[in-house]
């Protein structure tokens, strides 16, 4: 069976989650449940970054341990209730993920690739790395509005430039390695330009992982950070899974932390002999009605509140059908209820309001006979979009079906057809608006679940508990057959005011 693993970035738990974060999350779990509809076996991880300085601040007084285990807690608890699907949730304070960082460090460390030497830098805690001073604006770090510290340490330091060759190399010969574009171009530019060796050690920390070999030290959070997606697929302690899972398909990140992914990731897995994630995806930021919005300026959005007010699906098809994938955008509550009541109450909620009522008052609620209809290219063009991680392009081709098929009712004007009694065109015309919703609910599954799910069971069907192989097949036009009994249900998605 194929297999396929995503990942998101392990986040740190100084704060409850944002919407930025769950945007991320959210992300996979529809690339995970499209991977799952193609019958492939996947593996969704996400999770929590837990030995940064900035998770030890914002424990307090407080036992950093339990202040962890809560914080985690209530992480995982938020993706629950987001109803991600992932299949490992990860923290880095796992033992497993522990061994996973001493295994890797001895690894490179045996390769030469590790030396001790002196550093003297700016550091920004917000980042949790090294900063120059041409990145400043106004002496400050502009991302996170705060003077990064003066830090003069011993640290070792990994030989980052020695694979500068290969990696512009690797980037050249694969293409799809980093995407978008874009991103590709400033990572080669990085690379190119002004990647130096990084410090992988600090002498001055309490909390984190320790340096084997060299307990005073302790290992730099972003190297211990990148080792979660190897320790969460058995790297330390299950052969058979680490060979089954390892390279990783996909890791969607943020474009904020592309140069740890594609610079300083592939390196480490080069210098460890390990072979490099096939795709690393980063998706812009959004601003929340104009403002950029991060934990440290204090004006996020709740995943779970917007989630409890409009539903999962609703949140999820706003995110992803109004900030292009890949791109920046913005995110507004004004906007989100625009949507709901255009796109979702309007154009797709009524939609399938009209064809079952029709169906039930000419043909009492039964599929008529199979007839031609109008999906021509909208799964290829689909497949497409999700093999290349263009989650809007996928939601666009599905309105356009929805635009199509309510387009067609107008055309057709069954009502009028059923006073001419006209049949067989008017049970032509049902029997394509219906296979045509079935279509639109498995193309609808990745994104919208719930509202798949209740399509699913007005047209009479088995929701897709399981995936399998035989999926495919019922993607094939006339999958739904006549004489098959429906069961119109609520309207999907009444008017918000
Ligand atoms: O960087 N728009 O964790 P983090 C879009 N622990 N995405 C956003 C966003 C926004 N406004 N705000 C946050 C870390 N994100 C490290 C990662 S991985 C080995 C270690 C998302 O808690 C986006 O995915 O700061 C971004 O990359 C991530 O949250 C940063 O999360």
């Amino acid at each position: 069976m194929k297999t396929f693993y995503i990942t998101t970035p392990i986040y740190y738990i100084n704060g409850k989650p944002s919407i930025g974060h769950a945007y991320t999350a959210i992300a996979a779990d529809i690339l995970a449940r499209y991977h799952r509809m193609l019958g492939e076996e996947v593996m969704f991880q996400t999770g929590t970054d837990e030995n940064s300085q900035k998770n030890v601040e914002a424990a307090k007084e407080r036992d950093v341990k339990e202040y962890l285990d809560e914080m985690a807690a209530l992480w995982e608890r938020t993706f629950d209730s987001l109803g991600l699907t992932h299949n490992r949730f990860i923290r880095t304070t796992e033992v497993a993920h522990y061994n996973s960082v001493e295994k890797f460090w001895k690894t490179v460390e045996s390769k030469g690739d590790i030396y001790l030497g002196s550093y003297e830098g700016l550091y920004c805690q917000g980042c949790e790395a090294f900063v120059n001073e041409s990145d400043l604006v106004d002496d400050q770090c502009p991302h996170h509005k705060k003077v990064p510290k003066t830090i003069k340490e011993n640290n070792y330091f990994f030989r980052l430039t020695k694979y500068r060759d290969d990696l512009l190399a690797y980037i050249d010969e694969h293409p799809d390695f980093i995407q978008p574009e874009a991103r590709r171009n400033e990572v080669l530019s990085y690379v190119r330009n002004f990647m130096t060796d990084i410090s992988i050690s600090r002498e001055t920390m309490n909390w984190g992982i320790p340096v084997p070999g060299d307990e005073k030290h302790r290992v730099y959070v972003w190297f211990d950070a990148l080792i979660n997606y190897l320790s969460g697929v058995g790297y330390v302690d299950d052969t058979t899974a680490f060979e089954k899972w390892w390279p990783a398909n996909l890791h969607l990140v943020g474009k904020d932390i592309i140069k740890f992914h594609c610079a300083l990731w592939p390196a480490m897995l080069m210098s460890a002999g390990l072979p490099l994630p096939k795709n690393v995806f980063a998706h812009g930021f959004f601003t929340i009605d104009g403002q950029k919005m991060s934990k440290s300026l204090g004006n996020t959005v709740d995943p779970v509140e917007m989630a409890e007010k409009y539903g999962n699906d609703v949140l999820r098809y706003f995110l992803f059908r109004e900030i292009p994938f890949g791109g920046d955008g913005d995110f507004s509550e004004a906007r989100l209820v625009g949507r709901y009541n255009t796109d979702l109450a309007n154009e797709l909620g009524n939609l399938v309001n009209r064809v079952l009522t029709m169906t039930e008052k000419y043909t009492n609620g039964t599929v008529p006979e199979v007839a031609d209809g109008f999906l021509a290219g909208a799964w290829p063009s689909y497949h497409l979009a999700l093999e290349e991680n263009r989650l809007s392009d996928a939601l666009d081709i599905v309105w356009g079906l929805i635009r199509q098929a309510n387009q067609f009712i107008d055309q057709q004007q069954p009502w009028q057809l059923a006073k001419l009694e006209e049949k067989k065109m008017l049970n032509d015309t049902l029997y394509v608006l219906l296979e045509t919703l079935r279509h639109i609910a498995w193309m609808l599954y990745p994104f919208m679940p719930t509202t798949a799910e209740k399509m699913f069971v007005q047209l009479g069907l088995e929701t897709p508990k399981e995936f399998s192989q035989s999926f495919e097949s019922a993607w094939v036009w006339g999958e739904l057959k006549s004489g098959h009994k429906l069961a119109k249900g609520e309207p999907l998605f009444p008017r918000k005011e």
